[in-house]
């Protein structure tokens, strides 16, 4: 079998600014263009896209207007020789989303959530990518007798079917997270957004994309998500972080707070051969609050080394000594056969 070798992306969102809900950026901000610039130059591939970062201000410009800036990007994008990844509708940013976004109990805002995902749909058609990520931020309760959660499940099934209606090539990668910003989300893992695809018209074009610290969020082993999910073939994005525990999304670096879960992720990715069918590896990672702007790139570049390191691990991993310690139920030299691999011995 031929080992997958990786292609690598991230999202302007990763070159952030520092802000947290106590405080302000500690960065000044960085052009677009300067961000662009950098991807290539740290070994990058493709650039992941929420709707507006593609065009700034959607929502006050004509749908003519969007689609003219999104030819002129993809331009840019062409010259520098950079794919876009994905288009992801940022759902969470407009006072029409306040009370939920295709889950919201006014109509009104309900079709301004199904409008804005359609003008996405629009933006990723000309940037070259049929696959949209939806990470579902304001589906869910803060307060669960607010909503009606079985009424919610049908606005998102319908949701999901005006989106599939709208471009027929288009391909959806629902992004699961159990909370924050909601108590409770109502598509919280893998398992919930695969079932949900099989209520719409169009099942097969519904997949998901993992990320890292979600999953651990859910309790959840993130290894154990991405067999899951390849097991149906529905893994079309990736967004590779790390999570130390069950507080607030933290985006540390791959394999910052937990080696171990890093290296079996790779391990099941590799072992799935995942990217073969041109899927990227993504990092959904942000900087320490702290960085000082010349170490901006750091928690990039780092994962990216991390992850590529974790590749040779899992490929000189000693499965044959692996496969007789587990015939023989010893499990406690299992466990020390994979720390001692990871320590370098
Ligand atoms: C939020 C998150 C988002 C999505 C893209 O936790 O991960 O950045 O990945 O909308
Ligand atoms: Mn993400």
């Amino acid at each position: 079998m031929k080992l997958p070798s990786y292609r690598f992306c991230f999202g302007p969102w990763n070159i952030s600014e520092g802000q947290d809900p106590y405080g302000p950026p500690t960065r000044p901000p960085q052009s677009f263009d300067w961000k662009l610039a950098q991807l290539k130059a740290h070994g990058f591939d493709a650039m992941m896209f929420h709707d507006d970062d593609a065009v700034p201000d959607i929502d006050s410009k004509p749908g003519a207007q969007i689609r003219k800036e999104a030819h002129a990007l993809k331009k840019r994008l062409d010259n520098e020789g950079i794919a876009a990844e994905m288009v992801a509708p940022r759902l969470w940013f407009s006072p029409m989303t306040v009370d939920g976004a295709y889950t919201s109990n006014s109509k009104k805002c309900r079709q301004y959530a199904i409008d804005r995902s359609k003008r996405c749909l629009d933006i990723a058609r000309i940037l070259g990518t049929d696959l949209i990520v939806l990470w579902l931020a304001r589906e869910g309760s803060y307060l669960r007798e607010s909503k009606n959660a079985r009424r919610c499940m049908d606005y998102l099934v319908e949701a999901l079917d005006a989106m599939l209606a709208h471009d027929k090539r288009a391909r959806l990668a629902i992004e699961p997270k159990p909370n924050e910003p909601m108590d409770h989300a109502y598509i919280p893992t893998i398992g919930h957004a695969l079932a949900i695809a099989q209520l719409t018209a169009a099942p097969k074009r519904i997949g998901c994309l993992i990320e890292s610290a979600h999953a651990i969020l859910a309790g959840l082993d993130p290894a154990d998500e991405i067999d899951f999910a390849m097991s149906f073939g529905k893994l079309w994005s990736l967004h590779l972080n790390d999570q130390n525990g069950l507080k607030f999304d933290q985006d540390k670096p791959f394999g910052s707070a937990n080696l171990r879960v890093a290296f079996n992720q790779v391990r099941a990715l590799e072992r799935n051969g995942y990217g073969r069918n041109g899927e990227y590896i993504c990092f959904d990672v942000h900087p320490f609050r702290p960085t000082k702007p010349e170490h901006w790139l750091a928690h990039l570049d780092n994962s990216r080394r991390t992850f590529l390191k974790l590749v040779q691990k899992v490929r000189t991993f000693n499965d044959a000594k692996a496969n007789a310690l587990i015939a023989a139920r010893n499990y406690a030299a299992l466990d020390q056969l994979v720390i001692d691999h990871l320590l370098g011995r």
